[in-house]
C-alpha cells in the first residue's frame, strides 16, 4: 500500500486524531477537509499513530480486525473489514471499571481474542495458517470509541482513527482453537443485566480465523509480519451496543467463560 499523502499533511491529520484520542473530544471526520483521502493515506496515518505513541513507551501487544461482521458493516454503513493496532495502554483488567470521562463515543464489542505463537505473514495468509500458528483464544470485549463527531464517518476516516481503537479486556476461560467450533460458537452480550445481543463466531467472516487472516495480509500490504506472542481480536461478533457511566456488561461465550466490565 502506498500512500501519496505530503509529509506535512500526515503529521497534521495525525496529531487531530492523536489529539481526539487522548484527549477524548471529538472531531470531523478527516475527509471533510482532506476529500482525496485514500486508504493507503489512512494507513500510513494510522502507522504515524503508532510510531508517536512507541516514542512515547507505549508497547505494541497485538493488532484488531474491524467490521468483520455483517451486522457491524450494516450499523456503520461500510463494506470492509479494517485494523487497528493495539498497545498495552488499551488494556484493562477483567471487572475494572473503565471510566467515559476518557472516551468520546464508547461501545462495547464481544469478540474471541487469538493468542499466537509462531510469527504469521502474509500476503496469501490462510485460516488453516492462522489455526496452526495459534496458542490459544480467549474471550474478549472491545470497548471501540470513533473519536468522529456525531458517530459520522467513511471508512478512511475509520482507519486513521485506528479502527476506532480504545480499550479492550480479555478473560474468561482461555482454550486450545483446534478444540473448538469457532464458527458456531455462541456469544450473549448482557448490559445491566438484560441480554442486548447475541451470535456465533460465524458471523465474523464465517470463521474468526478468516478475519485474523485477513488482518495478516492487510500487515504485508503495511510492510509488517504478525510476530509470535501477539494478541489479535478477530472482530464484533454482534453489532456495538453504547454504553454509559453506571453501565456493566458481560460477555458470555459458549466453551470460553464470561467477561464483564463496568463503565464509570
Ligand atoms: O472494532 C471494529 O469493528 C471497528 C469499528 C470501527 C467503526 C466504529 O467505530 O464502529
Ligand atoms: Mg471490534
Amino acid at each position: 500500500m502506498r500512500s501519496t499523502i505530503d509529509r506535512d499533511t500526515l503529521v497534521r491529520l495525525c496529531e487531530r486524531v492523536e489529539g481526539a484520542q487522548t484527549r477524548a473530544y471529538a472531531i470531523p471526520k478527516l475527509t471533510n477537509e482532506y476529500s482525496e483521502l485514500a486508504m493507503a493515506d489512512s494507513y500510513a496515518i494510522q502507522m504515524a499513530l503508532l510510531e508517536r505513541f512507541l516514542e512515547q513507551g507505549h508497547k505494541l501487544i497485538g493488532w484488531k480486525a474491524g467490521l468483520t461482521s455483517k451486522a457491524k458493516m450494516k450499523q456503520m454503513g461500510v463494506e470492509q473489514p479494517t485494523i487497528g493496532f493495539l498497545t498495552d495502554r488499551m488494556a484493562r483488567p477483567e471487572n475494572s471499571v473503565i471510566s467515559t470521562s476518557d472516551l468520546v463515543h464508547p461501545r462495547v464489542e464481544c469478540e474471541i481474542a487469538f493468542v499466537t505463537k509462531a510469527p504469521l505473514s502474509g500476503p496469501d495468509c490462510t485460516a488453516a495458517e492462522v489455526m496452526a500458528a495459534t496458542d490459544y483464544v480467549m474471550p474478549a470485549i472491545e470497548v471501540i470509541d470513533s473519536r468522529f463527531a456525531g458517530f459520522k464517518f467513511d471508512l478512511e476516516s475509520v482507519v486513521a482513527d485506528n479502527s476506532s481503537s480504545a480499550r479492550f479486556v480479555g478473560g474468561g476461560r482461555p482454550r486450545y482453537a483446534n478444540e473448538l467450533e469457532l464458527d458456531t460458537l455462541g456469544v450473549v452480550l448482557e448490559k445491566n443485566g438484560e441480554m442486548v445481543e447475541m451470535g456465533a463466531g460465524a458471523a465474523v467472516m464465517e470463521h474468526p480465523a478468516e478475519a485474523v487472516a485477513m488482518l495478516v495480509n492487510i500487515l504485508a500490504e503495511l510492510d509488517r509480519e504478525l510476530p509470535a506472542g501477539s494478541f489479535v481480536m478477530s472482530g464484533g461478533i454482534t453489532a456495538a451496543v453504547a454504553v454509559q457511566p453506571g453501565d456493566y456488561v458481560t460477555a458470555r461465550f459458549q466453551e470460553l467463560g464470561s467477561v464483564s466490565v463496568k463503565f464509570g
